[in-house]
């Protein structure tokens, strides 16, 4: 083991000589883009006049994409990359910093990220988790190089944001949420604030409005979009797919204008995700009829939609994306759609479903796609897990926290880490340079990482034995 990142870099070189101490003399030099970021992370100063003996240095380059370079000499840090690739080299230095215990060591580092989508799905509708508790999500995935945050924003239990053109769907549906937890919402302008923090991170923020199943919430405050008109009860149990949203019905394909344009307004990514899981209660051509509506409708509104495993079976649009999840239902489909120029979202549930119990016994979590130790997070290859897809199908990783049972802050942080460490190695890293006897002792280096940063994590789950 050279030194304990994680995830991996593509390549590093140890270099003889003197390391390099970041002290409160150590100056900043930086471009706009990334200066005040830069300063707030690394607690330095910016070097107005270039005269500072130590500097860590931010240089724009030709890297593409999120790829930079980190060369560590004696007297100075330097980065180079575009203000992503900067941003990217950064958590790579804090790491440095944090795991070194005196002198940074002289070293080379060249570094590209092996996928472009790199993401982390929270379920705020269960229970609530608000700003506060999101942004420290956010600050994790930047230590860790995510670089999306899919927000699943409605559910049967709950809706939980505001659409400026729906009021009563917060209004009337945002209190409750399981086994009468207490709710909330984001208002527009948490929304929007959460969107800038990440996206100051080089983090996406892609909003999904679960649809036409998990949809009580909607139901429950507009009455016009039931069969009969007549609105169901707030739902606070942990049941799915039982509620629909009915398109042949006049009210629907309006109110689904009016909350994917809310939606589309408040997120500024190219994406938006339109659900489409687990629904139980149509016939297979109006489940297709209502996909391909919903997909239209957000390409409507300037978006591309994302849906997750079940909605491959549908005519999807140019540019869609499908999200597999279920690990206990046949691929199929899911594999035509790739073979069709659909990409492909990897979310397994056996490896990448962080709201699975670590074993059987875990107080917290469900089990239906099994036990998901660390090892069962970091051992398997994203572009081996489809055969018959080509790798280049394969556009990302996303790890998904469903809070059924992850009511506060340290039920959240406990089921993430350490496994979000090991979904972002893989989604990172070259497949050749990562190894589960490498990275159990890189990851358990960690461990006093997340305890200074105050994260709560499950800890005897880090050994080599996973
Ligand atoms: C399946 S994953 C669901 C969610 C549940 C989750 C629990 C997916 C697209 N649907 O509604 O919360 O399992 O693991």
């Amino acid at each position: 083991m050279s030194l304990p990142l994680v995830p991996a870099p593509t390549h590093l070189e140890t270099r003889p000589g003197n390391g390099f101490v970041i002290t409160e003399n150590t100056a900043l030099v930086a471009p706009p883009g990334v200066a005040r970021y830069a300063a707030r992370l690394l607690g330095l100063g910016l070097d107005a006049d270039g005269d500072a003996a130590d500097t860590v240095e931010l240089a724009l380059g030709a890297q593409p994409g999120e790829a930079y370079t980190l060369t560590v000499d004696a007297d100075r840090v330097v980065i180079e990359g575009s203000v992503a690739g900067l941003v990217r080299g950064l958590a790579t230095l804090v790491q440095l910093r944090n795991l070194a215990d005196g002198a940074i060591p002289a070293l080379r580092i060249e570094d590209a990220p092996r996928f472009t989508r790199r993401g982390l799905m929270i379920d705020v509708v269960r229970h609530f988790h608000g700003p506060a508790t999101l942004r420290r999500v956010i600050d994790l995935m930047a230590a860790y190089k995510l670089n999306v945050l899919h927000l699943h924003l409605t559910d049967d239990q709950g809706w939980r944001f505001h659409s400026a053109s729906r009021p009563e769907l917060t209004g009337l549906s945002s209190d409750t949420a399981v086994d009468g937890a207490e709710g909330g919402h984001l208002s527009a302008e948490d929304l929007t604030a959460l969107v800038e923090y990440a996206a100051q991170r080089g983090i996406e923020v892609v909003g999904e409005i679960d649809m036409p199943g998990h949809s009580n919430a909607a139901l429950h405050a507009v009455p016009e979009l039931n069969r009969d008109g007549v609105a169901p009860e707030v739902y606070t149990g942990t049941e799915v797919g039982f509620s629909q949203f009915t398109l042949a019905l006049p009210a629907t394909a309006g109110f689904l204008t009016d909350v994917i344009g809310d939606l589309a307004a408040l997120t500024p990514g190219p994406y938006l995700h339109v659900g489409g899981d687990e629904v139980h209660t149509m016939e297979r051509a109006e489940y297709d009829e209502f996909i391909e509506a919903a997909t239209a409708l957000t390409v409507a509104a300037g978006k591309t939609p994302i849906v997750w495993g079940e909605g491959a079976v549908a005519d999807l649009p140019a540019g869609a994306l499908v999200q597999l999840w279920d690990t206990n239902s046949d691929p199929a489909p899911i594999v035509a759609a790739a073979q069709r120029g659909i990409g492909v979202i990897l979310s397994p549930a056996k490896h990448v479903y962080l709201d699975m119990k670590y074993h059987d016994d875990y107080p917290l979590g469900l089990a239906w796609a099994g036990t998901v130790g660390v090892r069962d997070s970091y051992d398997w290859d994203p572009e081996q897990y489809l055969p018959g897809v080509d790798p280049s199908a394969i556009v990302g990783v996303e790890a998904a926290l469903w809070t059924e049972t992850l009511a506060t802050e340290e039920d959240l942080f406990t089921m993430l880490l350490p496994r979000l460490a090991a979904v972002a190695e893989v989604a990172w890293s070259a497949q050749v340079v990562r190894d589960w006897e490498t990275f159990a002792p890189r990851l358990a280096a960690h461990e006093p990482l997340w305890a200074a940063a105050g994260y709560p994590h499950e800890a005897q789950t880090v050994s080599p034995a996973g």
